[in-house]
């Protein structure tokens, strides 16, 4: 009697566990895979907690495809060594079109009658290769690409990443009649995002930064505590499918067949990739991505060219190292090794004094490169750089170079340490670092390197946006005396600045005219223009709007700034702080005196009230934007009038289109809803 009563409650328990796997692995998916959230967090953590109770009282009904197994176990001791079942092969490497053709040749020699043929074009992930096992369609182990015929058995990290399933769509195994056994090959990367902030936490905790999201990555799958790699937030393409002992042509026809299986398995296939008739085709996609790609939430370091169909693969088979069907068409190298000739000292507008490596010139991501940043002190330690030292410099895109590596080995033995000066090079004046943090500053307010660059960013583009004063003249008004603040400009005449060399009457004339012109720009540039530290133009915007005047914001507590939609406590205190510093006061006094917009202008407001640029319109967003946080964008359309919404309907005028975007993008297009991509959305926001 006793017994069955037991087992019924057994019975519900495993019942009840089965649903509540199936729903969160759902849930998981949406959010993870489509980036189409079905469920609110609230109700995912609460079915969470539910069934790790129940596992919890019923230890027997734990499987590892639980979505309770992801949070990572003890730390290991070491990693196994594992033989990998179809070797993983590493690619040929093309840099330009001309090497691209040569392969075309090559293969082709190999297959004479073959005519036309499809490519298929995939973006290069700079990541970490993993090679999966599934059996019965649950993930078995996971594993490094090692050397391709070895690597390690690092199946607890490889569960913590939330885009590979732990258990595959069962109804897509069936109906492509898969075997027990599958391998799943594809790249785990860390979103430049989450490798910023990792970085940020290392470098303020004192430990040595990652040099690049790739090493972050393949750091991070050999960490021996897989709680540790749960909190990394890793992600995974999929890009191959393999049946031991059976060949890929048994699995799907093509390559592009293949992606679109690896899609109904469960996995997070790239969507960029493209299928193309000639190499023509391939050399746009090529150059498409060359700039496109520096848009993306991850490293991508060229593209792989494939041979879409699988039995001409077969025909044409593996060198020793490559398959002969691919190859990787590598953008410029954005990094490369040079020698330190310097390291100077540069005194920014904060004050902070960034050391600099000079080095010796390389071409870099398709530009010169000859000085890099060391950051602070302590970066310089953590390389133990040295004048004369042979270095590996990066360039990302837009990104301002770095030293990433010191080639210890190479190193010459007259190689001279840096020591950070103790006093400003430019003013003379001792400088301070504050205990705790990593930047050494000149404090001294009117050092003139803190004030050219405080110059130099009132009258650029987006702040006071004065034509006609460049870099040179800036440093000549202070150089010569003529301007010890920004409020100086405004005193400035044309007899005064035809003082200076190389400037005609003309110029001076222009000059004044265009400082003038510059008391008309609003109070959310002018509040951009005074430097205050952690205020760039989106939170001068949305301060702006909050406090319509000068004083309203200079007499705010620093909870007052707090309650601005997307202004956190450290900006708050920022700019708290600057306002109660006197000699600030006394430059905002000068500034209004000299007829600058310190408020809001009353006319605008009015205006804005009525016809709000984005009144009456709804907008959705999806996909990860370029720049923007989505939090960010949704309080610059609140703030123009407009709405936001989270489902995409027939009443939405907009979808702001980011990065995999997912379910939402599909619905728009089913319903015509118009497109919007971030740059867009901020064009309609000026216009
Ligand atoms: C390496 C990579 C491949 C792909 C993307 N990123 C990589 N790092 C892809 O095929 N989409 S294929 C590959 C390899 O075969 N070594």
């Amino acid at each position: 009697m006793e017994m069955d009563v037991v087992q019924a409650i057994n019975i519900e328990a495993k019942q009840r566990v089965q649903e509540l796997r199936q729903l969160l692995q759902k849930a998981s998916y949406a959010y993870y895979v489509l980036d189409a959230p079905i469920m609110e967090d609230a109700v995912y953590d609460r079915l969470y907690r539910e069934l790790q109770q129940l596992e919890n009282q019923n230890p027997e009904l734990v499987t590892p495809d639980s979505p309770t197994q992801r949070v990572g176990e003890k730390p290991a001791t070491q990693f196994i060594s594992v033989r990998h079942n179809i070797p993983l092969y590493s690619l040929e490497n093309a840099f330009n079109i001309d090497e691209l053709k040569a392969w075309e040749q090559r293969w082709r020699r190999q297959t004479p009658n073959v005519e036309q043929v499809d490519y298929v074009c995939e973006l290069k992930i700079d990541g970490s290769a993993l090679a999966l096992t599934y059996e019965n369609g649950i993930l078995t182990r996971g594993a490094t690409r090692g050397d391709g015929v070895t690597g390690e058995d690092i199946t607890q990290n490889v569960r913590t990443i939330r885009s590979i399933p732990l258990r595959l769509n069962v109804e897509t195994l069936r109906a492509n009649s898969l075997p027990e056994r599958l391998e799943v090959r594809g790249e785990a990367f860390l979103p430049l995002e989450v490798f910023k902030q990792i970085n940020e936490e290392r470098q303020k905790a004192g430990e040595a930064v990652f040099a690049n999201p790739r090493n972050a990555a393949a750091g991070t799958l050999r960490q021996l505590d897989s709680r540790i790699v749960a909190k990394r937030r890793l992600d995974f393409f999929a890009y191959t499918l393999h049946i031991p002992g059976r060949d890929d042509a048994s699995i799907a026809n093509t390559q592009w067949e293949a992606l679109e299986l690896l899609k109904n398995l469960g996995f997070r296939v790239n969507p960029n990739h493209t299928l193309c008739p000639s190499l023509k085709d391939v050399a746009e996609y090529y150059e498409y991505w060359d700039t496109e790609r520096l848009n993306l939430q991850y490293m991508t370091d060229g593209v792989v060219v494939k041979l879409n169909s699988f039995k001409l693969q077969e025909q044409l088979g593996f060198t020793q190292k490559f398959p002969r069907w691919a190859i990787a068409l590598k953008y410029a190298a954005e990094e490369a090794p040079t020698r330190v000739e310097n390291i100077a000292v540069n005194v920014g507008r904060t004050g902070a004094l960034t050391p600099l490596a000079e080095m010796r010139p390389v071409q870099l991501a398709g530009t010169t490169v000859s000085r890099a940043t060391l950051h602070n002190a302590d970066r310089v330690a953590q390389l133990d750089i040295r004048i004369g030292d042979t270095v590996i410099v990066r360039k990302a895109g837009e990104i301002i170079p770095e030293v990433v590596q010191v080639l210890k080995e190479l190193r010459p033995a007259d190689a001279q340490p840096f020591v950070m000066p103790s006093q400003c090079p430019v003013c003379g004046q001792p400088v301070v670092r504050e205990t705790g943090e990593a930047v050494t500053r000149c404090v001294n307010a009117s050092c003139p390197a803190i004030l050219k660059g405080a110059i130099e960013h009132w009258v650029s583009r987006d702040a006071l946006d004065i034509r006609g004063m460049g870099e040179k003249l800036v440093h000549q008004l202070v150089d010569r005396g003529l301007v010890h603040s920004v409020a100086d400009l405004y005193d400035l005449t044309e007899d005064k600045l035809s003082s200076l060399e190389r400037m005609g009457k003309k110029l001076a004339q222009k000059l004044v005219e265009a400082i003038s012109q510059s008391k008309n720009q609003s109070w959310s540039r002018v509040l951009y223009g005074l430097g205050i530290r952690h205020v760039g133009s989106v939170n001068a915007q949305l301060l702006s709007e909050k406090f319509a005047t000068v004083e309203q914001l200079a007499t705010a507590s620093q909870a007052d700034i707090e309650t601005v939609y997307g202004i956190g406590a450290e900006i708050a205190q920022s700019v708290h702080q600057w306002f109660h510093i006197s000699a600030n006061q006394t430059l905002i006094s000068r500034l209004k005196d000299a007829g600058l917009q310190l408020a809001t202008k009353q006319e605008a407001t009015e205006v804005s009230q009525s016809h709000q640029k984005l009144a009456g319109k709804t907008f959705v967003i999806t996909g990860t934007l370029p720049t923007l946080k989505r939090d960010e964008a949704k309080a610059l359309i609140q703030q123009a009038g407009g709405k936001v919404t989270d489902s995409v309907s027939k009443k939405t005028d907009y979808l702001v289109t980011g990065e995999d975007a997912g379910s939402k993008l599909v619905k728009a297009q089913e319903l015509g809803v118009p497109q919007l991509s971030e740059e867009q959305l901020l064009e309609m926001l000026q216009d």
